[in-house]
């Protein structure tokens, strides 16, 4: 078996052990982040297909989120990172009701890595506390993330407070039960004071980030 499939074969089987010799391996063939987008993910992406078929349990699930999260660790040091003054600002969050933060972090360390500074605020995170945040390091952007189909409602919601209060900053959404058009259309709707646009992947993350920003 290659190191590409025995990585990705570790995050479906929560296989922490030797974790860190395969990603050595890899690491002299690749860079962290494609070891992260083309290996690691293929492992998550094959946990959300067994899980949502009902063919593995959450604890498995969790087992696998864990390895995923330790495999990031220790290839976040091997980034490179932008040198020269912050770029801007952005509070990052997972919204209320919400656990998962694996994709957050992502964006986290990509925006990072690309020179902005990332004030991220974790998971299960009510608007209240992300617009004290937002005001208190005068964010240039709020960032949302969300997985649950639950979750896009709650930033719909998000938005329509932050109208209701005038807010011009611009929001960033992120998470796997987002579409674009719902973005667009409806939460661009409920946030009438300002814009939202939809990232799908922490790059595109980046990209429009760069854009409000600069
Ligand atoms: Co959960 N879970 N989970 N889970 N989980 C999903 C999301 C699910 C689709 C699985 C499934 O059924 N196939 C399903 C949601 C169904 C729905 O809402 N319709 C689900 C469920 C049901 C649940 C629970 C309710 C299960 C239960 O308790 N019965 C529960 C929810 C708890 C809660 O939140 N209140 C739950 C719990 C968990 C674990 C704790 C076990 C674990 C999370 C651990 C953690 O994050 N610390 C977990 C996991 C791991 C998953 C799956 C398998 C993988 C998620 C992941 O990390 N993907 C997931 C299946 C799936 O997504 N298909 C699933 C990798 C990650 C890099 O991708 O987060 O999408 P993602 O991020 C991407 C982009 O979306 C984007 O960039 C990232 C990188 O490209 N992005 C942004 C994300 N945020 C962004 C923000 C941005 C920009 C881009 O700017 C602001």
């Amino acid at each position: 078996e290659k190191v590409e499939e025995r990585l990705a074969q570790r995050i479906v089987d929560g296989d922490r052990k030797g974790l860190d010799d395969d990603l050595n391996i890899a690491l002299a063939e690749y860079e962290p982040l494609h070891i992260i987008n083309n290996f690691l993910l293929d492992g998550m992406k094959v946990v959300g297909e067994l899980f949502g078929a009902g063919k593995m349990q959450l604890p498995f699930v969790l087992q696998a989120a864990e390895t995923m999260k330790a495999a990031v660790a220790y290839l976040e040091p091997y980034m490179e990172r932008a040198d020269g003054q912050e770029k801007g600002t952005i509070v990052l969050a997972t919204v209320k009701g919400d656990v998962h933060d694996i994709g957050k972090n992502l964006v986290d360390i990509i925006l990072t890595n690309n020179g902005y500074k990332v004030v991220n605020l974790g998971i299960k995170q009510p608007i209240a506390d992300i617009l004290k945040a937002a005001d208190e390091h005068k964010a240039d952007v709020v960032g949302l993330s969300g997985l649950l189909v639950k979750s896009t409602v709650i930033m719909r919601e998000n938005l329509e407070e932050m109208t209701r209060q005038g807010w011009k900053v611009p929001v960033i959404l992120g998470g796997a039960a987002l579409t674009r058009s719902y973005v667009e259309q409806d939460c661009q709707q409920a946030y009438s004071t300002g814009g939202v646009a939809y990232a799908r992947d922490a790059f595109d993350g980046l990209t429009l980030m760069d854009k409000v920003v600069n």
